[in-house]
């Protein structure tokens, strides 16, 4: 069986990381819809730099959580038949041993070079504008994909898709695309589609199966009867 896992902001929830949606979901009274454009990297690039500084630092302080563990046991078991995909900046699902991870809207420890395109490991700020290990330009932006930007790996992703027997979205509101049309995707291909997420999403409804609680009960619970 092949198996392609979603994951959203939902999964880190439980380890401190902020969602986007909720209560919580915004920072310094800008909505994520504010920041996370390249046009207001244009406008603001201090504030989008501080955004994106804050939440770097931040990940240094937090750690994986059940579900995220759960994810890296599964992966120990399927290998190349799982295909973990998420949509989250951080490095939880890494640093919980899952080593095949496809981070479609790019990565926090990641700089991008706008002058040479270069994509460098970066854990420092980047609002004093350092210089590209590459080609020495002060051009680095945060390695993250924004509102009308291409994201990461979409081949790679609708191939699994195509040929997934199961698909299962954990912690995404389904309020954002591409990803939110994967679950279309994998079922118009035969797959099994299942939703693990702490209430009902946007993108419910598209699913054969869902399961409402938190990532951290749901995920372990669920890996469990898989396997
Ligand atoms: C728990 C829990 C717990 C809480 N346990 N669960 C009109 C229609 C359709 C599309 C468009 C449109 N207008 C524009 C578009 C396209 C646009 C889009 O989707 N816009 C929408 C606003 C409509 N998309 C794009 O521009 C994308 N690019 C694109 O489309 O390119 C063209 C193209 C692509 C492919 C093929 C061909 C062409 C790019 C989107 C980039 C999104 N970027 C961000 C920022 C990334 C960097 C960063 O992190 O700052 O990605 S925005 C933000 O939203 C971030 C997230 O990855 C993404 C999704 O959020 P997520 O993870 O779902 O979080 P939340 O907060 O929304 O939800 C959390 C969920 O967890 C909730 O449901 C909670 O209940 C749950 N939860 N605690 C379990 N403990």
């Amino acid at each position: 069986m092949r198996v392609v896992v979603l994951t959203g902001a939902g999964i880190s929830a439980e380890s401190g990381v902020p969602t986007f949606r909720d209560a919580n979901g915004l920072w310094e009274g800008h909505r994520v819809e504010e920041v996370a454009t390249p046009a207001a990297f244009e406008t603001q690039p201090t504030t989008v730099q501080r955004f994106y500084d804050a939440r770097r630092r931040a990940l240094h302080a937090v750690v994986p959580n059940a579900g995220h563990l759960a994810l890296a046991a599964l992966e120990r078991a399927f290998g190349k038949r799982l295909l973990l995909v998420t949509q989250n900046i951080d490095d939880l699902h890494e640093r919980a041993g899952s080593s095949h991870v496809v981070h479609m809207h790019g990565e926090l420890f990641s700089a991008l070079c706008r002058a040479c395109g270069e994509r460098s490991r970066w854990e420092q700020d980047l609002v004093d504008r350092p210089a590209c290990p590459a080609c020495g330009a002060s051009e680095l932006r945060p390695d993250v994909v924004w509102f009308g930007e291409l994201p990461y790996e979409m081949d790679r992703i609708h191939r699994a898709l195509t040929r997934a027997d199961l698909f299962v979205s954990i912690g995404t509101s389904g309020a954002v695309y591409p990803a939110a049309g994967f679950v279309r995707a994998a079922a118009a291909s035969g797959a099994r589609t299942l939703e693990l997420n702490l209430q009902r999403s946007d993108g419910t409804d598209w699913f054969h199966d869902a399961r409402h609680g938190p990532a951290s009960r749901l995920v372990p619970a669920w890996v469990k009867e898989l396997l």
